[in-house]
């Protein structure tokens, strides 16, 4: 079979890239992954990866041409017979080769059967019990099902972006599931979560529907803020996802406020600011913060130190050897956690919780984490060496979860596959109801863009 590369949405604007150099010739094998082609962009300079292994068939633009998000660019084959077939015709536009793809998305989903996905896997991903107290087999096993789908949902958006299918950009938190899926297991339904530009995995993990994400990503009607947000803007009010901020900083006193207006409605449900080590020298860090301390605010300051902020290593922002250490010039608690580990995030969320709900104030949680992808799509995050990432890569959560499990939670190796598959399948449907969902009518611009927060925020658990 023969499969073309697209070029993916690379720069700021969408506008066109320029082809500087092939790093493959004509014949050569590739692997899923492998660089391509260098491509200027107006942010920088790219490379292009292969989506899928085959064979490099041919390459169909030079370097110094101009090419346009979703034109054609090269084409793979999955065989060396096949680089001889006769091609397919060239897809005249940017549009008829995405309706092209997705029919093979939508096809490749219907294969592995809808139909077939076990109830539970179709049903909310919040899986993990609201009264659950301790790490008992369910609450490990709901934990690792988590992980594995929000790393098969990120793996397979990365897929799909490079062959151009996915628009606008991605942040993805690849390498820090354990997290997100750790916080949360610690919250109860009615507690809200606030976010940043990487959202993903803390929707996910807070319960929100896997359908609902990729049909927003897509900028679809049936997507969870109605096509408008976007990559940066999930939410799921009804499950504690409140609207996503990408400035960066901004969500801390946002959440502070929350957490003051639980205790004002006589609740002790709690809030969750959810940023990142660059967002710990910004303004409204520390005003949130402080003023949380300051009211003993039922909020968790949660902080994925993931080492970059951007290209920036942390080394170039502070000059403390923790975040964590903040926490004593507000006077609150502090603590530097192995963020690898959904076990330790876990127990020490519970705890933050705890604190919380007992009317003790906030607390500050650093978690030491690596995102294993650049900044966002279109940065390849060559500012960082191979040791440093294969190093990170060998804590990765999911098998360390995994590892756990078989060994001391008395769980076999065949019932953690099926996780896995279950997991695969979601993603897989989940992008097909993506594609196949509506466009919002041109009438929804405007509705809901001011509006005053849903009812089921004041609610009463
Ligand atoms: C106030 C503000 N400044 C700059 C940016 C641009 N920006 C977006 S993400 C980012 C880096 C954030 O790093 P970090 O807080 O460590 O989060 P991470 O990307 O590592 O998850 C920057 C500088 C922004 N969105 N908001
Ligand atoms: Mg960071």
């Amino acid at each position: 079979m023969i499969f073309d590369v697209v070029m993916p949405a690379l720069g700021a604007t969408g506008g066109d890239v320029t082809i500087q150099e092939w790093l493959v010739q004509p014949g050569q094998r590739v692997e899923a992954g492998t660089p391509l082609v260098v491509v200027e962009t107006d942010k920088a300079t790219v490379e292009v990866e292969a989506f899928r292994a085959g064979y490099v068939r041919e390459l169909l633009a030079k370097p110094g041409d101009a090419v346009s998000i979703g034109a054609v660019v090269a084409r793979l084959t999955d065989s060396m017979e096949a680089l001889t077939e006769t091609p397919v015709a060239p897809l005249p536009s940017t549009r008829s080769t995405r309706e092209h793809e997705s029919t093979e998305v939508k096809a490749s989903a219907g294969k592995l059967g809808v139909s077939k996905l076990p109830a539970k896997a179709s049903a909310s991903n919040r899986l993990i019990p609201d009264d659950a107290t301790e790490i008992s087999a369910d609450l490990l096993l709901s934990m690792f099902r988590q992980m594995v789908l929000i790393r098969r949902f990120e793996d397979h958006l990365y897929q799909l972006f490079l062959q151009g299918l996915v628009p606008g950009t991605l942040h993805q938190s690849q390498g820090q599931e354990a997290i997100a899926v750790g916080v949360c297991a610690a919250l109860r339904r009615d507690d809200v979560i606030f976010s940043t530009h990487r959202p993903v995995a803390h929707v996910i993990a807070k319960g929100g529907s896997v359908n609902a994400i990729a049909a927003e990503l897509w900028g679809k009607a049936t997507g969870c803020a109605r096509g408008k947000g976007g990559q940066m803007h999930l939410t799921d009010v009804a499950v504690g996802v409140m609207p996503t901020n990408a400035i960066v900083g901004a969500n801390v006193p946002i959440a502070t406020g929350a957490a003051l207006g639980f205790r004002l409605m006589g609740t002790d449900r709690v809030a969750v600011s959810f940023f990142g080590d660059g967002a710990v020298n910004t303004g409204a860090m520390h005003e949130g913060v402080n003023l949380a301390a300051v009211k003993d605010a039922p909020v968790i300051f949660v902080c994925e130190n993931n080492q970059y902020a951007a290209s920036t290593h942390i080394s170039h922002n502070l000059r403390i050897a923790t975040i964590a250490e903040r926490a004593k010039a507000y006077g609150i608690p502090g603590f530097t956690v192995d963020g690898m580990d959904v076990v330790a995030v876990y127990e020490s969320a519970r705890a933050a919780v705890a604190r919380a709900r007992r009317g003790e104030g906030p607390t500050l949680l650093e978690y030491t984490c690596y995102r294993y992808m650049g900044h966002s799509r279109g940065d390849p995050g060559n500012y960082r060496s191979k040791q440093e990432m294969a190093e990170w890569r060998s804590r990765d959560p999911i098998p360390k979860c995994r590892a756990l499990l078989l060994n001391d939670f008395g769980q076999d190796e065949r019932t953690l596959d099926e996780i896995e598959a279950e997991c695969q399948a979601e993603v897989e449907a989940a992008v097909a109801f993506a594609m196949s969902s509506h466009e919002p009518a041109p009438e929804e611009a405007l509705r809901n863009a001011y509006t005053t927060w849903p009812e089921v925020f004041y609610a009463q658990p």
